[in-house]
């Protein structure tokens, strides 16, 4: 047996594997491609700041905003390790307009994962030395295996998801996952390449003191979240709440779940249904909320439980320790 300290992700989960319900191995492969491409992204994520490869692409993404270079890079090494290991039948990222079909007139192609990725999340803070983050997703398909992947099998609501987790590019750069038996944060050592395990089972704490949210957005907020932010504010019991922002959504969450507190993303009069994404950002961050006693709301029900209708659609968002969330949830709800 391993020393629980000295595991590394490699060894941690072929351990785990066979705990796995649906184990095939294929799973497995699927997360060792991912542990691979994010040490490459990684490594380009550490020398933005050294070469002329930031800035924008001059190319809009899907949702009209503008495209950083390392967004594309991401992308493509992503995209690339994924369909080169062919582990997986299908991929949508946020910065595709469309979803990839993989080998998918090869019959013999019995691949029966899709993996949903928002390659490099906070991409605004790239240029400022401030930690994005890699997000990802996985789903077993609910077409045949064999045949071509189709819309069907990426629209799941997020209670089907088998795997999910992020990877933090920060001070230091970890690799956070669930496959539904709680949450485990690894730590890259840069010299060996080679993520250790850091974090066992992580566990949001019950409540929280730190919120996190735009509040330049306050005025277009609905009064329920108005009235949550001033609540938050208030001097009674252990509030004043403190507030942090970085505008990445994985490393607010990353804070929060160690230290305690709540993301909020809601919407707001200028937009309907706030601005982060059903699929590539809010289910896979609930899932590993959940997974770590903390809750994922849009105000009104679990996150996880919303049908989706389209790929890049956009859902309000509550996710942290779970007091904090149910609290708001009553705001919005009175
Ligand atoms: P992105 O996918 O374009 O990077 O946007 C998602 C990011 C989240 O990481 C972050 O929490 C949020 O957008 C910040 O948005 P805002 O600047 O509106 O507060
Ligand atoms: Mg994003």
């Amino acid at each position: 047996m391993f020393e629980k300290q000295h595991l590394t992700l490699g060894e941690f989960i072929i351990a785990n594997q066979d705990s796995f319900q649906y184990s095939s191995g294929e799973l497995s492969r699927l997360l060792n491609g991912i542990r691979l491409a994010a040490k490459v992204v990684n490594h380009e994520v550490n020398k933005a700041g050294l070469v002329d490869i930031i800035g924008t692409a001059g190319e809009m993404n899907i949702q009209g905003e503008n495209q950083q270079k390392l967004d594309v890079l991401a992308n493509e090494k992503f995209i690339q390790t994924l369909k080169n290991r062919e582990i997986v039948c299908g991929i949508a990222s946020e910065e595709e307009d469309d979803f990839i079909s993989i080998n998918s007139f090869d019959e013999n192609h019995q691949n029966k994962y899709i993996v949903l990725i928002d390659p490099l999340d906070g991409s605004s803070n790239i240029d400022v030395n401030v930690s994005v983050g890699t997000i990802f997703s996985i789903y077993r398909r609910v077409t045949p295996v064999g045949t071509p992947v189709t819309l069907k099998d990426f629209l799941q609501p997020g209670k089907n998801q088998i795997a999910a987790g992020y990877i933090i590019y920060g001070t230091s750069t970890m690799l956070v996952y669930t496959t539904g038996n709680g949450v485990n944060g690894f730590t890259l050592n840069p010299a060996l390449g080679t993520f250790y395990l850091s974090h066992p089972d992580m566990k949001y704490p019950e409540t929280g003191k730190i919120y996190s949210v735009n509040e330049g957005n306050y005025i277009h907020f609905p009064q329920g979240v108005k009235d949550y932010i001033k609540y938050c504010q208030m001097e009674e019991g252990d509030r004043p709440y403190t507030s942090r922002y970085i505008g990445s959504l994985v490393s607010d969450f990353h804070r929060n779940m160690i230290k305690g507190g709540i993301y909020m993303y809601p919407k707001s009069s200028v937009a309907q249904n706030g601005k982060l994404r059903l699929l590539y950002e809010c289910n896979p961050m609930a899932f590993l909320a959940e997974q770590a006693g903390g809750k994922a709301s849009n105000g009104f029900r679990p996150i996880m439980e919303i049908e989706p209708t389209e790929l890049h659609e956009r859902v309000p968002f509550f996710c942290g320790s779970k007091k904090m969330v149910e609290k708001v949830e009553e705001f919005i709800q009175a």
